[in-house]
């Protein structure tokens, strides 16, 4: 089946829980679930009720889909992503995003833990995305791979500005009114995982530019360009990754880190969408 009719189908059934139209789609990366607290009258939808969904299988992502109000915005939630590494396709992994902007939402905001390349960075501390590296993607998994579906986008969709700079500008507002925040600005780089990096793949991901490394986030960035909707890209930089570590990183350092930025993580997400709103 093609993709644009699986999008429409799992659209058709969402559509059946719910009246609200979101106008802001938002991917909690691990650990940053619990934004879903702040939402009202939400309704909750399994991964496993949409039609042509993929299940979510890591720890610490739960797979389920939210459409209720943030800051009085209506607003639909991913409370757990697919990732590359867990063996889906990319079609796979990017099909909610298609799903969200059928849906309505124009903005996409997508949240990820990631590891500190920049030395500068700590952990605890967030990164806007500026701009991108797809290491999978450069060697060939980028989700547009395969024909191109004209009613979602262009065959050569261009990513150069990819990352909204005026939603950029407001997340550096709001990260201004709250003190404990730190917000860096950077290159995210995308590797297929599972396993870490080595320490020499580290000094080369720096070398090139990387301020923080992740294993998401980029294939949904793409699918949303290509479906023209306004992109927010954010980090929570969960460990430290120069290639300089004496310490191993571990899956549940990032979730610990992930858990006591929460509450931050929280202020940042309803500030911007609030400001969304305002536009
Ligand atoms: Cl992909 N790599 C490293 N080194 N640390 C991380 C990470 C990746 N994601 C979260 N923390």
């Amino acid at each position: 089946m093609l993709q644009y009719e699986q999008a429409t189908e799992a659209a058709a059934v969402i559509r059946k829980h719910t009246d609200r139209r979101p106008e802001v789609a938002i991917v909690l990366g691990s650990g940053l679930g619990d934004l879903v607290a702040d939402l009202k009258d939400a309704i909750a939808i399994p991964y496993a009720e949409i039609p042509h969904f993929a299940r979510s299988t890591v720890v610490g992502h739960a797979g389920r889909l939210l459409i209720g109000l943030l800051e009085n915005v209506p607003v639909v939630v991913m409370q757990g992503r697919f990732h590359f590494y867990e063996g889906y396709a990319l079609q796979m992994i990017t099909l909610p995003v298609r799903v969200m902007s059928l849906l309505g939402a124009k903005t996409l905001i997508v949240t990820n833990a990631a590891g500190g390349v920049n030395p500068q960075y700590r952990p605890g501390d967030f990164m806007l995305i500026r701009d991108h590296i797809n290491m999978p993607g450069l060697a060939g998994a980028n989700p547009l791979v395969g024909a191109n579906e004209e009613r979602f986008g262009l065959r050569f969709p261009p990513l150069a500005h990819a990352y909204d700079a005026q939603l950029r500008k407001l997340a550096h507002s709001v990260a201004q009114s709250y003190p404990e925040i730190t917000l860096h600005e950077g290159v995210y780089t995308m590797v297929a995982g599972p396993s870490f990096e080595t320490s020499a793949e580290l000094r080369f991901l720096r070398t090139i530019g990387t301020d923080a490394v992740g294993m998401s986030t980029v294939p949904e960035v793409i699918v949303a360009r290509h479906m023209q909707m306004r992109v927010l890209g954010l980090s929570l930089i969960t460990n430290l990754a120069t290639g300089e570590e004496t310490e191993e990183v571990n899956h549940t350092e990032v979730l610990t880190t992930a858990d006591a930025a929460r509450p931050k993580f929280a202020n940042l997400a309803r500030g911007i969408v609030r400001g969304i709103a305002n536009y």
